[in-house]
Order: C-alpha cells, then sequence, then structure tokens
C-alpha cells in the first residue's frame, strides 16, 4: 500500500469520526447550567430535556463569589446559562462576560412581574432575567429558642453560643452587620464598614461558622438552632421540620434576584434561551416556585400557585416588611473594600 493511500485512508477514518462527532453533538445538544443547589425541580429539567431533544447538565456554586472565581478561571467546560445575582450580573456584563439576549427569541419575558423588574438593576432584560427572589432571614427552632426576637443582636445571644450560623457570603453577612448598626447594606463609608467588621468578628466568637448550604439541614436536625440563610433553603427546613420558624430581622435585611443569563463563550446560545423562555411560562413558574421555596417573579403564574404558598408572608412579604429590604448593590471600586474586609474576617483580624 502507497504512503498516499494510507494518507487518505487516515483522512477518512478522521472526517467519519468527525462526522460522528458532529451528528452526535446534533443529536443531542447538552445545556450545561451553573446555578445555586436546590434551585430547580428535577422533573421541569426532565420535561425540558424531552420536549427539545437534549440533555442538561447542571454544576452548582455556593456563592456569587464563586461562581465569578469558576467563570474567571481557565481551561474549564464553558457554561451555557448562569444563575448571578443581580449584583453580580452588573460586575459580569462590565467585564464583558456575559451576551446581551434575543428578545425575540423569548417571547415569554412579558410574563415577569414589572414590580420587580422596576427594583431591579436590568429592566429592558438586555442581559438578564429575574429568575427567583429571596429574602435573607433568620430560621429557628421555636422550641429550643426561648425569647426570640427577629434582630441581628440574637447572634450575640450567650445562650445559643455554637449553636448558630451565618452566611459565608461577604455581601450578606457584611450587610446584615451594617444593617444591625443603622447602616445601608450597601455602604462605601470606612467608618460604618470598620465598625461593621467588628460586630461581624464578634459575632464569629459566638457562632458555629460560616454556612452556606449544609445550614438548612443542620436546622431541621436540630445539630443548629438559629441559621442566617436564604429564605427557599430556611422554607425547605421548615418543610422537614415543623418547629422551624422563619423571621426577617426588624433592623432590615436583603433582598436579592438571582437572574438567568448567558456567558459570553456559551454554546447552546439557542437552547439556552429556549430554557429562559420555558421557566417564564407562567405553569412553570409556578411550578418552579412551589418546587425551589422561593418566588419566580412571574405575575401571569402566581395565579397558578397554592393558597397556602399565595400567602406565604417569606413569598409574598407584606409592606411593612418590604419597606426594611435593600437590594445588595454592585458598588463599583468599592467592591475590593468588601472583599479585603472578609478575607480579614476570615483571618480573624
Ligand atoms: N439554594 C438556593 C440559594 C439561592 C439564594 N439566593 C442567593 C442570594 C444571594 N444574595
Amino acid at each position: 500500500m502507497s504512503g498516499k493511500s494510507i494518507g487518505r485512508g487516515w483522512a477518512l477514518a478522521g472526517a467519519l469520526a468527525l462526522a460522528a462527532l458532529c451528528g452526535c453533538r446534533e443529536k443531542t445538544p447538552v445545556l450545561r447550567i451553573f446555578t445555586w443547589s436546590d434551585y430547580v425541580k428535577p422533573e421541569l429539567l426532565e420535561r425540558f430535556e424531552r420536549e427539545n431533544g437534549c440533555r442538561i447538565v447542571v454544576e452548582t456554586y455556593d456563592s456569587n463569589e464563586a461562581l465569578y472565581d469558576s467563570l474567571a478561571a481557565r481551561d474549564r467546560e464553558p457554561f451555557d446559562l448562569l444563575f448571578p445575582s443581580s449584583y453580580m450580573v452588573k460586575i459580569l456584563r462590565k467585564q464583558g462576560m456575559l451576551l446581551p439576549l434575543v428578545a425575540d427569541w423569548i417571547p415569554n419575558r412579558r410574563n415577569v412581574d414589572p414590580v420587580y423588574l422596576e427594583q431591579g438593576f436590568d429592566p429592558q432584560m438586555t442581559y438578564s432575567v429575574p429568575y427567583a427572589v429571596t429574602v435573607t432571614s433568620l430560621g429557628y427552632l421555636a422550641k429550643d429558642v426561648p425569647d426570640f426576637a427577629p434582630s441581628w443582636a440574637m447572634f450575640d445571644r450567650a445562650d445559643l453560643r455554637g449553636r448558630m450560623t451565618l452566611l459565608a457570603d461577604v455581601r450578606e453577612t457584611i450587610g446584615a452587620a451594617l444593617k444591625s448598626l443603622g447602616y445601608s447594606l450597601n455602604s462605601t463609608n470606612d467608618l460604618e464598614l470598620a465598625a461593621a467588621k467588628a460586630v461581624v468578628l464578634r459575632w464569629k466568637q459566638n457562632a458555629a461558622g460560616f454556612e452556606n448550604e449544609k445550614y438548612k439541614e443542620d436546622l431541621a436536625a436540630g445539630a443548629i438552632r438559629l441559621a442566617h440563610g436564604y429564605s427557599g433553603d430556611l422554607m425547605m427546613a421548615q418543610a422537614e421540620n415543623e418547629n422551624v420558624r422563619i423571621a426577617v430581622p426588624e433592623e432590615g435585611s436583603a433582598l436579592s434576584f438571582d437572574d438567568m443569563a448567558i456567558p459570553a463563550d456559551a454554546r447552546e446560545i439557542r437552547l439556552a434561551h429556549k430554557f429562559i423562555d420555558f421557566i417564564l411560562d407562567p405553569r412553570v413558574a409556578a411550578e418552579m416556585t412551589e418546587y425551589i421555596c422561593y418566588l419566580c417573579p412571574n405575575e401571569v403564574s402566581y395565579q397558578y400557585l397554592s393558597a397556602e404558598v399565595r400567602t406565604n408572608p417569606i413569598l409574598f412579604p407584606p409592606p411593612e416588611v418590604v419597606e426594611k429590604l435593600e437590594m445588595i448593590a454592585d458598588l463599583g471600586p468599592a467592591n475590593a473594600k468588601y472583599a479585603k474586609l472578609w478575607e480579614e474576617i476570615q483571618a480573624g483580624q
């Protein structure tokens, strides 16, 4: 056999392998989603896979900053859809890490609740669409925490020493300390931030630690008695243990929207838009709200929610609570102040 025909043979084999690979990709596209844990109903993912002839792979992160670090890391498989909080959407967008959305591919965007859109940072939904709402709260065991008060001061209680956790979330926990002192959770004032750091260090001495995911199991199991937590996670703990109660601190707390956004290096851009549109279908949004215990702010979906969910004051907080909530904002260059404080807090300085 001549060298020429060996070359042709290899070329043919290569072409066939490529065709098989391409054919395979065409047959079963893979949508890679990067999101928070317990944040999608598996049956809805399966339905989307069936209806769109695709496969979904979900990977999770436990904070906006962890999401940012993963995206910034080189040598990783690109994701097709992300769920950052609005302030992180702004940061990613400024750094060219997101794609603008194609509005015509998301007809269900008309269902998004305008009340929430107006409070967000992307009311035209140019780069992001709201997915779910978090009201950061305190979860506690009613029978084991005597004289509970809806206040950040609970983290100073000596009788709860070692039985409480704080969120391992820079903006949430420094924000809680700022609120406890009567300041904005978006403060960039150095004196206010120094005072907040002192509060977090004091709380740290009294708490079991900083925790972003396991606290819901620990609370439900009675391993801790009080948790600083994301509302839906605390509601999941409540579903496991009816002794769990949830309260929003009277000094005020954080309101966050986690949004859907497509990273700049996404491969399945059309499919990611289809998924966003699927989530914005009112019946899908209602089913998702019921499962994840966070409100999907889809106005048309509210009629499909159970009465229990529709009247839940954590999912639909009354005006007196809403007025005490503050959205976590992107602070531009001052974000670095928070990162530095957080490092110092972790190091116990
Ligand atoms: N298990 C899902 C947790 C998502 C909560 N949202 C985080 C908001 C951060 N400010």
